[in-house]
């Protein structure tokens, strides 16, 4: 068990459905965001901090033996909006975990590392990146960043490309990405228990029977996700018309992110 778990980006989508299911992975927890937290819970101790400020987030991580972040960027926007806070952030979190004990970190990366690929494809551990916009990149860099500091540094890093972490899928192409919040606790308590964890990429989705992902190099984790979005089926037929074969969410596995503008200033 951790003695002290930080939460970055804990004010967003994710950290907000995910917290109240992770007071069990560690004795304390420290939650952290550039915007304010609202909804602390009597066991989370609040650190405000922007990730681009290298000093407040070396005292951030500083006592802390693992990570869950969530902080950045998590849609398409301009270079400069991306970079500030997926890439000096991501620098100013691994120069303060090298700095600080090297806690394990778990990384929330994203399928945009490999959107462009198409959805006919199966990828694995060992398929090559094809990122599909500015964001996607991002997140490689940060796949980079965390496996320059396990080789050089020994951080340990679980990268999680996370597919649609979402209480249940939005449209026809998540019932191939989705991760229910669940399948994610269940990851989050393997990564943070398991003896060596090295530096592994994981596709980050439940069970699904529409799903395009292959965990198997991963399987010394011990992770079997529980959970299927083919339940939600019937009710996404029901609620919206099947997207026609010329539409990047049936083409790409990023859908629309690869058919998105490149956001200029
Ligand atoms: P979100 O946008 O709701 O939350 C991100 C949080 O990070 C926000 O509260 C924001 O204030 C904070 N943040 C951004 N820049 C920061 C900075 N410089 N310093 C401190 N805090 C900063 O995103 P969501 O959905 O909660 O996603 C969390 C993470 O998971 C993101 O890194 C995202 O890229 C990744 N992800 C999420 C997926 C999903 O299905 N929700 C899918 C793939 C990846
Ligand atoms: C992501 O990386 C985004 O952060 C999230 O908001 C979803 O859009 C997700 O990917 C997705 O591809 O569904």
């Amino acid at each position: 068990m951790l003695k002290r778990l930080l939460i970055t980006g804990a004010a967003g989508g994710l950290g907000t459905m995910l917290r109240p299911l992770l007071p069990h992975v560690a004795d304390a927890i420290r939650v952290s965001d550039m915007a304010p937290l609202t909804d602390t819970l009597p066991h989370e101790e609040d650190v405000p901090c922007d990730l681009t400020d290298r000093k407040a987030v070396r005292a951030l991580v500083d006592g802390c033996d693992g990570v869950l972040h969530l902080g950045g960027r998590s849609l398409e926007d301009t270079w400069e909006v991306i970079r500030a806070s997926n890439l000096d952030g991501m620098v100013n979190l691994y120069e303060a975990a090298r700095h600080t004990g090297n806690p394990r970190i778990l990384y929330a990366s994203s399928n945009h590392t490999i959107g462009f690929y198409p959805q006919t494809e199966r990828l694995d551990g060992r398929s090559p990146t094809r990122p599909d916009g500015f964001y996607g990149v991002s997140k490689v860099f940060g796949e980079a960043l965390a496996s320059m500091y396990f080789d050089k540094f020994g951080v340990e890093t679980a990268c999680l490309r996370i597919g649609s972490c979402k209480p249940e899928p939005e449209n026809h192409r998540m019932l191939s990405t989705w991760l229910s919040p669940a399948d994610f606790v269940r990851l989050i308590e393997r990564v943070f228990a398991v003896e060596t964890l090295g530096c592994p990429i994981i596709y980050g989705a439940s069970a699904n029977d529409a799903g395009w992902w292959d965990n198997s190099h991963v399987a010394y984790l011990g992770w079997e996700p529980q959970d299927n979005s083919e339940i939600f089926r019937a009710k996404l037929d029901a609620a919206m018309d099947h997207p026609g074969p010329d539409d990047p969410t049936v083409l790409f596995q990023g859908g629309t992110f690869a058919s998105d503008v490149i956001h200029e200033n």
